[in-house]
């Protein structure tokens, strides 16, 4: 027996588009790019040779068309793990769920999903400018916790030796952090001989969870330290964002490819920052339209 998704958990317009995003099943192409800033998304889109539709739903705004004959589905997401949860699971039931039958079709419709963002650099070798792929990304924000089979999809011992790493113990920066690898292929590809791969650190917030302490003293003082210097493997923690975990870990229980590219528009290691960076992130854009 197929599993019936009611009204109230797939919530679906009566114009037959997904709550949220307000896009129907045909209007959703197999390749998308997420972005954070719903103005970026005019960017992404401002080199398509061709649009099929352009539609706004409060930080959800997708314009779907064509690059170079590949069908491309851009979508902003607006900020944070919370807002993702939303955009994966809604896409995933536009792509695999039957809205007139409310089931799961029985053929799975894989997609492949880049996000380009902007982030913190946290090593000498990320300074402004510098583009991250993120080929492990790990959530602090608590967000795949809630989903079976999330131990099957994470990095446990990445997980344990952060931990241990840290010394949070107790309800200390709790929820307990989840490390996830993107989809490996898409990595090589996307991130090709000019890019940084990198370890990337999900927050749930911009401010303390990134180690930023303005007028309120953190709990943890010592933590960016303590990301910096922390290795695995040989591998260092590069940059902080707000989405990358979340994306690879319901993508990866999904069953969808998927990675994250961002700028550095932060150097937390200098203290220096770069708010002119509009015209910077172009240049990612189109590395990432000609390789998704
Ligand atoms: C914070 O300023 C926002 O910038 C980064 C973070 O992940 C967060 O969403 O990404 P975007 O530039 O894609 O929004
Ligand atoms: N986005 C983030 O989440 N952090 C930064 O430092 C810069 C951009």
């Amino acid at each position: 027996m197929k599993k019936y998704f009611a009204e109230s958990e797939l919530i679906i317009n009566s114009d037959g588009s997904v709550f949220h995003l307000h896009i129907t099943p045909e209007q959703l192409a197999d390749k998308v790019i997420l972005v954070g800033d719903p103005g970026r998304v005019g960017l992404v889109a401002s080199h398509f040779d061709t649009k099929e539709c352009d539609v706004e739903s409060r930080e959800f705004h997708t314009i779907t068309g064509t690059f170079n004959g590949k069908r491309i589905s851009v979508i902003s997401t607006g900020i944070g793990c919370d807002n993702i949860d939303i955009v994966l699971n809604e896409i995933d039931a536009l792509a695999n769920i039957d809205f007139k039958t409310r089931q799961e079709k029985s053929t799975l419709r894989h997609l492949e999903i880049v996000r380009i963002g902007t982030c913190g650099g946290l090593q000498p070798f990320t300074p402004e400018g510098t583009f991250v792929c993120s080929q492990t990304s790990i959530g602090f924000d608590g967000l795949l916790n809630f989903y079976a089979g999330r131990n099957a999809v994470c990095d446990l011992q990445l997980e344990r030796a952060l931990i241990a790493h840290l010394g949070w113990t107790g309800n200390m920066c709790a929820p307990y952090p989840y490390a996830v690898d993107a989809d490996e292929e898409l990595v090589e590809r996307i991130a090709a001989d000019d890019m940084v791969r990198g370890i990337t650190i999900a927050c749930g917030g911009f401010f303390g969870p990134q180690g930023r302490e303005l007028r309120i003293p953190l709990a943890d003082p010592h933590q960016n330290e303590k990301v910096e210097s922390f290795e695995y493997n040989g591998r260092r923690i590069t940059n902080f964002e707000m989405e990358s975990s979340a994306l690879a870990g319901l993508s990866r229980l999904m069953g969808h490819k998927a990675t994250t590219v961002c700028m550095v528009i932060a150097n937390r290691v200098a203290g220096k920052a770069n708010t002119g960076y509009k015209n910077q992130i172009d240049d990612l854009i189109r590395l990432v339209l000609e390789r998704i």
